[in-house]
């Protein structure tokens, strides 16, 4: 058997030697010979901000505060201040949970509904400075961003709109203007804010409250402009539109911001899959916790590995940033079962995403544009400014990308693309086929796309991407097939 197979064998050595030296060829230029442009982009685009957060692709969000102590998910805003008492309050633990996580950004409530600050703000007395922690001199947002920083982790906030404790609270100017000048105190006081977290809750009972985001948002960017502002209609990062981690199908990086208003009800859909026609660069963010709740609760459990894996592909592989809140405990430290759950995440991301079977084969595509842009540049670290792009020629129209194996032996279940964002989110239909056959049909790519194939593993020779629908030219930065040792499809083959 091993002989017949001999002359097919040399031909497909030689088929892929010549297919290197032509990728060789093409791009090695002579130093004095300009080499051609890149396509122009299509608009709307991320900012460098946008940008830089998109590719965290996880994000870290603590819950803490009186409702650690209490109990409870939303505080009465009575609470009296010496429940807060964490016995070993350790923000390195955090820093050190997120580090082995590899997450980049950590987001605190600084302030959640309650009211209770977590910092000693000259604004009210409802703080850490009337708790007994550290006989009322702590400053837990001051110690988490400094752990943080000695982690070389950014930091983020959340400041929560509605304050239950705040006699102010429903009085237009009066509330709105102490909430201003907490925001300016945070962002006088902490340096280097990435992400700060706005929602629209309301106090039912004063529906009619107005929260003067255009003031704090112009605020915001006044005292530290490289900031992103998360909100239901961004500026910077908008809501995904619900809070279980999950994605629209289709899912747009685009949208417009003038169809959206904060805390309105009914535009959920509109949020979870973006707008084609956007004129506005708002992607979105999946909020969800490794628990049942936001704050740590003794009869709460970290979800299962599946979930939090289904959850990963429903985000970030539908083109978002997955924000998940890991809530510490009343010791004032992140539970033991929590950091351990969420090293089990990040190894699994690893042991999946470290190795493409991609790599060391043969790839073919429809076109190319002359340049620097072949194939080649789909497999390369740079998931952002390094694409293959089609020629665009006049009249062409189907674009495809073929993954061709040596011998006969792909063996994966999810499939990865990833568009060259920076010049725009382009492509709104694809198709992929496993050795000639259709196995999805998909929509929207952006940042970065998963399938996870419906069947435990798939053994194949060649896989084909066709762009089916775009916005102008398709743009791919990568393209990646994985095997995901953790999946089981429902569906069994024969
Ligand atoms: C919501 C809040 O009401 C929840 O308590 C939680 O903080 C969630 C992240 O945002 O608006």
């Amino acid at each position: 058997m091993p002989r017949n197979r001999t002359p097919l064998c040399y031909s497909f050595l030689l088929t892929l030697l010549l297919f290197k030296l032509c990728i060789i060829c093409s791009s090695s230029s002579s130093p004095h010979k300009p080499t051609s442009t890149p396509p122009l982009p299509i608009l709307p685009l991320p900012t460098y901000s946008q940008l830089k957060w998109q590719q965290r692709e996880i994000i870290m969000f603590l819950h803490f505060g009186v409702n650690t102590f209490t109990d409870r998910e939303w505080g009465t805003g009575q609470e009296n201040p010496a429940v807060f008492n964490p016995s070993g309050l350790n923000t390195k633990q955090w820093a050190n949970v997120a580090a082995d996580a590899g997450i980049s950004l950590m987001i605190l409530t600084a302030k959640h509904h309650d009211g209770f600050c977590l910092w000693p703000s000259k604004y009210t007395d409802h703080s850490v400075i009337s708790s007994p922690w550290k006989a009322g001199k702590g400053d837990v947002v001051q110690e988490f961003v400094d752990a943080a920083t000695q982690q070389r982790i950014d930091v983020g906030i959340y400041l929560s709109p509605w304050d239950r404790h705040e006699p102010r609270y429903g009085h237009d100017v009066a509330y709105n203007e102490y909430y201003l000048a907490q925001l300016q105190e945070l962002l006088n006081k902490y340096k280097n804010v990435r992400e700060i977290w706005f929602d629209g809750a309301k106090d039912p009972k004063s529906q009619n409250a107005s929260y003067y985001f255009s003031d704090w948002f112009s605020m915001v960017k006044e005292l530290q402009s490289s900031i992103n502002i998360f909100s239901d209609a961004g500026p910077d990062v908008r809501w995904v539109g619900d809070e279980t981690g999950t994605a629209g199908y289709t899912c747009w990086s685009t949208i417009n911001r003038t169809s959206l208003s904060i805390g309105a009800p009914n535009i959920s859909q509109y949020l979870s899959t973006g707008d084609p026609r956007g004129t506005d660069w708002l992607p979105a963010e999946c909020d969800v916790s490794i628990r049942q709740g936001w704050f740590w609760h003794k009869s709460e459990s970290p979800k299962r590995l599946s979930e939090l894996l289904d959850i990963y592909y429903n985000s970030v592989g539908r083109n978002c940033v997955l924000l998940l809140n890991v809530p510490p405990n009343t010791t004032g430290l992140v539970s033991d079962d929590d950091a351990h759950r969420l090293k089990e995440l990040r190894s699994a991301i690893n042991t999946i995403f470290s190795k493409n079977l991609a790599e060391d084969v043969y790839i073919k595509v429809s076109s190319q544009r002359s340049g620097e842009f072949g194939p080649e540049k789909m497999l390369d670290e740079d998931h952002l400014w390094s694409y293959w792009a089609p020629s665009g020629d006049d009249g062409e129209e189907d674009h495809w990308v073929e993954i061709w194996s040596n011998d006969g032996g792909l063996r994966f279940n999810v499939i990865r693309v990833q568009e060259a964002i920076g010049l725009g989110q382009r492509i709104q239909r694809h198709e992929i086929y496993v050795d000639g056959k259709l196995m999805i049909k998909g929509t929207t790519v952006g940042y970065k796309r998963l399938h996870r194939l419906d069947v435990d593993v798939v053994h194949a020779r060649v896989v084909r991407i066709r762009i089916t629908k775009a916005r102008g030219l398709p743009l791919i930065s990568s393209i990646g097939l994985h095997f995901d040792p953790y999946w089981h499809s429902k569906i069994t083959v024969n």
